[in-house]
């Protein structure tokens, strides 16, 4: 293996004699790569992960394990890098020689894919063919084994309810068509070449590390600032929309279980439990002791609080999107049966913890409306 690679002088080059797994993760600074770097060096991994250059901080979920001289550049390692770029994927392959590589790295906004979908696609879609063929590049091909976040915005308009690996796939947005590209040179990368290259098919996942435009911590966020008398009012889009959402640290564990499966094969985690954006309102308003009652219909639908009367939450049409994925609800009996994955975490529970996290966060925040969210 060692001969496959040529960064002659780097600190990171392979080694036969090195038994302490590799992983690198693309995606690290995101919600799913801090936690799955946290269990990677947890399981005594040496992690590597790529980040963007930024004019600003884009570090702050991995900024622990940055700040810990335990950690940094002994078994923690932090390198520029971008999904389009093959020549920067190709030298990190090099000069890593890594066992593991998790493609979690994306434009991963299903709303802004619409704005931005050639760049959407290039990322998500052709970034997941460049990382393959620098795998076959560097001569990786037979040693490491690959995961690509592909998700439940594959079903769309769904075909089948619940979704399996077997359900046909009908994407609705240039987000969902460019992961439909990922999912599919995957398979055909397995088979043509036999590389260790498996699709997670994840639905939606959330925490308190969830980037505030998704709608789970749009929510959350909001009901603790109105709450504290920060916010006045709550604007979303498509209130029936269901969504099947679990908790994100499980599923990054589910990722780490596919990636030691000996066959390379694609796997659904979901909680099979679909629950509409209403619901999630009304229950994480609830645990702020705010009872809220809906009504109303379509863009005059208003969330009212039912001891004041006031207008807490209210309908704005410029959240919705072209094409909307109505239902999404998984079936992980594979999952369950193959890697021994299940989720712990139901969705109201979650909630809770995405509230009581948003609050413990409130101390130094001011009045604003959230008018700049998506
Ligand atoms: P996220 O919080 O939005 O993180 C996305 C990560 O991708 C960030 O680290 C981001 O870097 C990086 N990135 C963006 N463009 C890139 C590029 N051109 N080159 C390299 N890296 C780039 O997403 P997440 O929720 O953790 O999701 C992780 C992956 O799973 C994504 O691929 C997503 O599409 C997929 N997925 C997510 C869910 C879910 O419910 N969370 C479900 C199914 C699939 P910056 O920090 O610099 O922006
Ligand atoms: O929307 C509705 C919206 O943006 C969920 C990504 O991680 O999961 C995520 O994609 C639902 C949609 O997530 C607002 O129309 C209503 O029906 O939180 P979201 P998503 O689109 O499901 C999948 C699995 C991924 O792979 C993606 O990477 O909520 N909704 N009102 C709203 N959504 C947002 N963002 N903002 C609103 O105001």
């Amino acid at each position: 293996m060692a001969a496959n690679l040529s960064a002659a002088g780097s600190i990171y080059l392979y080694h036969p004699m090195n038994t302490q797994r590799k992983a690198l993760i693309s995606g690290i600074t995101g919600q799913d790569g801090s936690y799955l770097a946290e269990q990677l060096l947890a399981r005594g991994y040496e992690v590597h992960g790529m980040i963007r250059r930024s004019s600003s901080f884009n570090t702050s979920r991995i900024d622990h394990l940055y700040n810990n001289p335990e950690l940094l550049d002994r078994r923690f390692f932090l390198h520029y890098g971008d999904l389009t770029d093959s020549s920067n994927l190709n030298r990190l392959l090099e000069r890593i020689g890594p066992d593991e590589i998790y493609n979690l790295g994306a434009q991963s906004h299903v709303k802004v894919s619409f704005d931005v979908p050639e760049y959407t696609a290039e990322v998500d879609g052709i970034g997941t063919l460049r990382f393959l063929d620098a795998i076959k590049e560097v001569g990786l091909k037979d040693h490491v084994r690959f995961y690509q976040a592909s998700t439940s915005e594959l079903y769309g308009k769904v075909q089948e309810i619940p979704q399996t690996e077997k359900t046909p796939f009908y994407p609705r947005s240039p987000y969902g068509v460019a992961k439909l590209y990922g999912y599919w040179i995957i398979v055909n990368y397995r088979e043509s070449y036999g590389i260790h290259a498996t699709n997670g098919i994840l639905f939606n996942h959330e925490s308190p590390r969830r980037g505030e435009t998704f709608v789970t911590r749009k929510i959350t966020r909001a009901a603790t600032r109105i709450s504290r008398g920060l916010q006045d009012c709550l604007l979303l889009g498509n209130l029936d929309a269901k969504r099947d959402w679990g908790y994100a640290p499980e599923y990054t564990d589910g990722m780490w279980r596919i990636l030691q499966n000996d066959e390379p094969e694609d796997f659904v985690l979901a909680t099979n439990i679909t629950t509409t954006v209403r619901d999630f309102v009304s229950v994480s308003f609830s645990h702020l002791g705010i009872q809220l009652e809906f009504r109303g219909g379509g863009v005059d639908e208003v969330g009212v609080e039912v001891s004041t009367g006031r207008t807490l939450v209210r309908v704005d049409p410029k959240y919705f999107r072209p094409t909307e994925v109505d239902l999404l609800v998984g079936d992980y009996t594979k999952a369950r049966e193959r890697l021994g994955w299940e989720p712990k975490t139901k969705w109201d529970e979650l909630a809770r913890i995405m509230v009581d996290a948003d609050l413990a966060l409130l101390g130094s925040e001011v009045k604003s409306t959230n008018a700049a969210v998506m």
